[in-house]
């Protein structure tokens, strides 16, 4: 409502302005036409007194010459009269001539006519103001025969003018106010009536009626509107922020308390026989369980895994179930175990052989081998049976981790028709071109459409899987809703960008930053104004570490003051050690370390420092704590988590981010120092940049990211998926489609 007000207001103004404009034109066409009638009036009132004024146009006859003059001044418009020699003396004036307009000043005034010689139709005139109001001045030449005797000054009066014009601008202003007022009143009118009808059908939709159909689609947007601003109030009344009680109760409240099953390949905890004979647990150094595992704890429910620790069968009852977390035991574990042949073909080969090169741009060619197929399609099989032994009901949420998994989501699916199955894609999905070159594309794509949802972390990557089903199987693609229908089926593509938890828990456990910079500095000999880098990750080919190493090294090649001073800590995970690409990897990082130690190193100074091991939490905060620079050089990248626990962990507004452009975190983080891993001046320049950056701006850019990731944390990634599959099951359940089966109903909405 308050547009009409402010369009009628504008309307108000505009004819306000052109009143006021077109006042101002036609005042001065007046003006123009008074200025030529009186020009006309003068000439008349001195030809028509011409006998009389050339008997009596001589000094002896003043007296009667100013008699003449005293009968032209009575026209009403003309206030005084006087006659001048030639020579610019007064010859006769009417009484009360104003003393300021002399016959010099008129004389001169016909001096300047331009062009030919005066005649006595010849005419000098100007506008002046005297007290009482504006007058026009003239002078007329006054001719016998071809001799001038002189000529006559008129004074007219103009005070009439400036009435006229006030009255015609007042006339003006009326007609435009009126008009004016007429049609910002129709104007609110019209939209008051349209307003009113349509909120009458917003209101009639909103409660359920049936819109009329041209309303159907703005009244569709707006009903998801509502929904969404009623669930951003809920935010707000639980504080603004999504914590683990939140999540909790957006469960309780959306989808009635019903319990999770996780699928995925990794477990959460790993019990690990050490040499000594002891049992540990292992945090797995992965993202997709450093994001998953805060949800579990929140929302309670089953995990279901691989069980790969050698302690792992020991620690769990006879139907492979444990409760987790070590002494909290807040949710269950369903460990399921894999012959040697079956992690061989399913994990190592068609997963990580075949799908994770096939998914990011890293240059290593993906292996796609008919037995590996064979092991992976029968252990998703396998997993879904398992899941489907862990459901309490036929309408379970099921969320399905990873690439690992790609069909068993119509596994679960075909045991379980009414199960709402959420499946979550961690790393890049490529396009339909690269996706093409896997001989069993359409077996991956049917598989992951038994999904209702399928999430990734960005856009690109849904566009990407919509894009590969239109080319590759008989589906109807939904583009505004971003859905697709197969066989009846609709499986909206939706982006959730992952996160972590907040707080994470291992900072506020952690040692002061300035105590984990000080231990850190002493593990590595460093001076006094030491500066310590810190990369990450996994020992894995799209991670970037090469390239990593080789901006240290370009670093020091083009900033010479950093050596000595500068090192950079590489805690590497090894991963994948079965698969020769990662093992040939392991050895050239390792040989590139010692290559630029060797370059740069002296005395006890080693620029790398690469701790090739998993590292428990702790240990990794410790790191990123003690930290001036952390470098994320993913080569391509779904998220990548690392990049948020060094902003998550540094507490005290301290270090920089150096963040690769080709993760999904790049999207979020934008207050990082953003590079291209592969252009190694660039790398080594921004690392450079880093080391010398102010603590203000330092400050500035990490409470931006901390403020971000506060907000987009884990809590909000799982609480937005849950939440639009409470949505999906309540649509379902209206529609009918829980009692006839998952087919859509036809017009279903999405
Ligand atoms: P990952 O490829 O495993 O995850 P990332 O997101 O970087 O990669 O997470 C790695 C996790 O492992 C972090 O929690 C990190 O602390 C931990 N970690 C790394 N190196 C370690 C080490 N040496 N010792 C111990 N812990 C270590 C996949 C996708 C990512 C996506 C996540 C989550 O590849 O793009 O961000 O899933 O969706």
């Amino acid at each position: 409502m308050w547009r009409t007000r402010l369009f009628a207001g504008l309307l108000l103004i505009l004819l306000g302005m052109l009143a006021w404009g077109a006042s101002v034109v036609v005042h001065d066409t007046t003006a123009r036409w008074f200025a030529k009638d009186l020009t006309l009036r003068s000439q008349l009132a001195v030809s028509g007194a011409r006998q009389a004024l050339l008997t009596r146009w001589v000094p002896e006859r003043s007296q009667d010459l100013e008699e003449v003059l005293s009968e032209i001044s009575r026209d009403e418009r003309i206030m005084a009269a006087v006659a001048c020699n030639p020579d610019m003396t007064p010859l006769a004036k009417t009484p009360g001539f104003p003393e300021q307009f002399t016959c010099t000043l008129m004389g001169d005034g016909l001096l300047t006519l331009a062009g030919a010689p005066l005649t006595d139709r010849s005419v000098w005139q100007t506008s002046s103001t005297l007290p009482g109001g504006s007058v026009h001045v003239s002078a007329i030449p006054v001719f016998r025969g071809d001799r001038q005797l002189g000529f006559v000054g008129l004074i007219h009066d103009l005070s009439f003018l400036e009435r006229r014009a006030w009255a015609m601008r007042l006339f003006l202003w009326i007609t435009f106010g009126i008009l004016a007022l007429a049609a910002a009143g129709v104007t609110l009118v019209a939209v008051r009536l349209a307003w009113r009808g349509w909120s009458a059908e917003f209101r009639r939709f909103l409660e359920g009626g049936a819109p009329a159909p041209e309303f159907q689609p703005i009244l569709r947007d707006v009903r998801e509107f509502v929904q969404r601003l009623s669930e951003e109030r809920e935010v707000e009344l639980q504080g603004g922020k999504w914590t683990p009680q939140r999540l909790k109760n957006t469960l309780g409240q959306h989808l009635h308390g019903e319990k999770v099953v996780i699928l995925a390949n990794r477990e959460p905890y790993i019990h690990e026989r050490k040499p000594d004979g002891k049992v540990s647990v292992v945090h797995p150094a992965s993202g997709l369980v450093t994001a998953l595992e805060p949800v579990m704890r929140a929302c309670s429910g089953v995990w279901v895994a691989h069980g790969g620790g050698s302690a792992d069968k020991e620690t769990t009852d006879a139907q492979g179930h444990l409760r987790v977390p070590p002494g909290e035991e807040s949710y269950m574990v369903r460990r399921v175990w894999l012959t040697p042949e079956e992690e061989h073909g399913y994990y190592y080969g068609f997963s990580n052989e075949g799908l994770w090169p096939l998914c990011h741009i890293a240059h290593a060619r993906p292996v796609f081998r008919n037995e590996d197929w064979k092991q992976y399609d029968a252990v998703n099989k396998r997993f879904a049976e398992a899941v489907c032994e862990e459901v309490d009901s036929d309408d379970p949420i099921v969320l399905v981790q990873d690439y690992h998994f790609a069909v068993a989501p119509r596994y679960i699916r075909e045991r379980l028709p009414r199960a709402t199955i959420i499946s979550f894609w961690h790393i890049p999905f490529p396009n339909s071109e690269r996706f093409g070159i896997c001989p069993w594309r359409n077996e991956l794509l049917e598989g992951m459409l038994g999904s209702s949802i399928i999430g990734f972390h960005t856009q690109s990557h849904c566009n990407n899987l919509i894009d590969g089903v239109d080319r590759f199987l008989e589906a109807r693609i939904d583009r505004e809703q971003n859905a697709i229908i197969q066989h009846g089926h609709r499986t909206l593509i939706r982006p959730y960008p992952i996160s972590l938890e907040w707080p994470v828990r291992w900072v506020a456990s952690s040692p002061s930053p300035k105590e984990c910079r000080a231990s850190v500095a002493a593990e590595l000999c460093l001076p006094a104004d030491g500066l310590i880098g810190v990369g990450v990750d996994r020992l894995d080919y799209t991670k970037g570490v090469e390239e990593r190493l080789l901006a240290v090294e370009s670093l020091l090649d083009r900033f010479p003051e950093y050596r000595g001073r500068f090192v950079f800590v590489q805690l590497a995970a090894p991963s994948r050690t079965v698969i020769l690409r990662y093992r040939e990897l392991n050895d050239s990082v390792e040989a590139l370390a010692a290559r630029i130690n060797a370059k740069f190193g002296q005395g006890s100074y080693r620029p790398i420092a690469l701790l090739r091991a998993h590292h428990e939490p702790p240990a990794v905060f410790r790191y990123y704590r003690a930290a001036d620079v952390c470098y994320v050089s993913s080569l391509h990248d779904g998220m990548n988590l690392v990049a948020k626990e060094f902003v998550a962990a540094r507490d005290d507004e301290r270090g920089v981010l150096v963040l690769s452009q080709f993760t999904g975190a790049a999207k979020e983080l934008t207050e990082a120092l953003m590079v291209n891993p592969y252009d190694l001046e660039e790398a080594s320049a921004a690392l450079a940049t880093a080391l010398k950056m102010p603590a203000r701006e330092q400050q500035d850019r990490l409470r931006a990211m901390r403020a971000y990731i506060a907000e987009f944390n884990v809590y909000r990634w799982a609480g937005r998926m849950l939440v639009d599959a409470a949505r999906l099951r309540r649509k379902e359940r209206l529609t009918g489609r829980l009692t006839g089966g998952f087919a859509e109903a036809p017009g279903s909405p999405s």
